[in-house]
């Protein structure tokens, strides 16, 4: 089975609609002045939830060939649920992926592996591919080792995923977001496969080799490469790099 490469970037709470709408179509222009096989390498954006209408608008309007979704999703369908957003009007605004899980939400807001489970869930249900994000902070990683906290993560999330399940996992660590210290590639790639051990325990083998596994964490232009020479390591989720047009374009075109 070969994995296409998911590049994802995840703006976190940055560029506002106008902002958006010029980074789109530029960053759609700068790669297909490339000429970016995007079949070979697909590209993904996240931006806040009141930039996905332009994004939708413009991609479908000019054809981009760039995936994008949402950062978050509610568990829940609808109803008294102030400030959520449920999968449902994310399907009809077209995203394809939502991240779930993300460090900063399970930090910030406190998110529990149940209450992430629930959303994978949710966004399953409305056709919306998860981007599970697990990863461990430094304090864990001293305790318990590098996979034990991200494996345990996952398990939680897939509580309740039937096995034929679309989904994507990406593996943060914690120490690495936001801090200019990335894993290094072979950190990367040991809980990345541990990681692929648990979707194959529960989900089964096929599920486990054809489910894409990224890495996120500081990755830049600079770090790209090897990580994507890793067995287990399908591509990244951006930070702070998806915002800078060139910096992404290069992650993006990391074999060239
Ligand atoms: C991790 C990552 C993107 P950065 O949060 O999800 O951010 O690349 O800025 O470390």
């Amino acid at each position: 089975i070969t994995r296409t490469p998911l590049i994802a970037g995840n703006w976190k709470m940055n560029l506002d609609h106008l902002q958006a709408i010029a980074f789109v179509q530029k960053l759609a222009w700068s790669l297909s002045d490339a000429k970016h096989d995007f079949g070979a390498v697909e590209v993904a954006v996240f931006p806040p939830f009141t930039d996905l209408r332009s994004v939708q608008t413009l991609v479908s309007a000019d054809k981009l060939p760039l995936a994008f979704g949402a950062q978050d999703v509610s568990a829940h369908d609808s109803g008294a649920y102030t400030g959520e957003i449920s999968g449902a009007f994310l399907a009809q605004l077209e995203c394809s992926y939502v991240v779930i899980g993300h460090s900063e939400r399970r930090t910030l807001h406190g998110e529990t592996d149940e209450q992430v489970g629930a959303k994978v869930s949710a966004a399953l249900k409305h056709n919306l591919v998860p981007i599970i994000c697990v990863g461990e902070t430094a304090e864990d990683l001293e305790e318990h080792g590098p996979s034990a906290v991200p494996v345990a993560q996952l398990r939680g999330a897939l509580i309740g995923v039937a096995s034929a399940a679309d989904i994507v996992v990406a593996y943060e660590p914690v120490w690495a977001i936001g801090s200019g210290q990335a894993a290094t590639p072979e950190q990367a790639e040991q809980v990345a496969a541990a990681l692929r051990g648990v979707l194959a325990e529960t989900l089964g083998e096929d599920v486990a080799a054809k489910t894409r596994i990224l890495y996120g964490g500081s990755v830049k232009a600079a770090n790209i490469a090897g990580f994507m020479r890793e067995p287990n390591v399908d591509g990244a989720l951006v930070g702070g790099a998806s915002l800078d047009l060139d910096e992404f374009a290069s992650i993006v075109r990391y074999q060239k």
